[in-house]
């Protein structure tokens, strides 16, 4: 059964429960966190917090109408492998990936700083996709997980908006997804970014996908029949 958030922008989102993933783009204590990766860039990292709670929320609703929710991590392997110079050099950063930070070696995989913030800990059967890069298709089984899943749509969610959540949601528009961008569940570390990173997406026509805030999603979803377990616990 399809739900609608009539207050997307350029215009009204169908999507079907069944056949959505909730996408949280790296919500990582790398990311997140005073002393990780996104500090050492020279980012005020409090910016993101504000994306915390109604993620949650979000998360939750997706949740409860039986949702397929997908995690992605950006990182890499120890031996840095699949970083290439063109990332590791990247920015003028007082620590490089790999280096050894306040939370182990930033964005390496199995460290401490390259797992999800403690809010946003994925549930048991939720999938979790590792990724190299700042899209979640390259060099990740993400294409998969979505075909095998049945997936058409994807309300994509996480940080950066205009790095990470821009490229993920552009690459998978051009693979066929109809891709919703919750304006309120998504965080920059440059305000004026994240504003216009969001017009950008609805642009045109919605060039590339929609755009509305988490409390409309969530109220479009709370019309979703219960699944069966859930309904059985009644
Ligand atoms: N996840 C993600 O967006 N990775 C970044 O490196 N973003 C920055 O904005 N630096």
């Amino acid at each position: 059964m399809s739900v609608v958030v009539g207050s997307a922008a350029p215009g009204p989102y169908s999507f079907d429960p069944s056949t959505t993933a909730l996408v949280l783009i790296d919500m990582q204590r790398d990311f997140l966190l005073p002393g990780g990766f996104g500090e050492t860039l020279g980012n005020d990292v409090s910016l993101l917090a504000d994306v915390v709670p109604p993620l949650q929320r979000l998360l939750a609703a997706a949740r409860a109408a039986g949702m397929t929710v997908i995690h992605t991590r950006e990182g890499h392997r120890p031996d840095l492998s699949d970083c290439p110079p063109a990332k590791l050099s990247r920015g003028r950063p007082s620590m490089r990936i790999g280096d050894v930070g306040a939370y182990g070696r930033i964005l390496v995989r199995g460290e401490y700083g390259h797992d999800f913030i403690d809010e946003l800990t994925p549930a048991p059967g939720e999938f979790v996709v590792d990724k190299p890069g700042k899209g979640a298709f390259y060099g990740t089984g993400f294409g998969d997980i979505l075909t095998d899943a049945g997936i058409t749509h994807l309300l994509v969610t996480g940080v950066t908006t205009e790095v990470c959540v821009h490229t993920t949601t552009r690459e998978a528009n051009d693979r066929g997804y109809e891709c919703l961008v919750v304006s309120d569940c998504c965080g920059s570390y440059f305000p004026e970014f994240h504003r216009v990173a969001l017009e950008m997406v609805a642009a045109q026509g919605g060039i590339f996908g929609w755009v509305a805030e988490s409390s409309d999603v969530i109220d479009a979803l709370s019309l979703t029949p219960q699944p069966t377990e859930a309904r059985s616990q009644t």
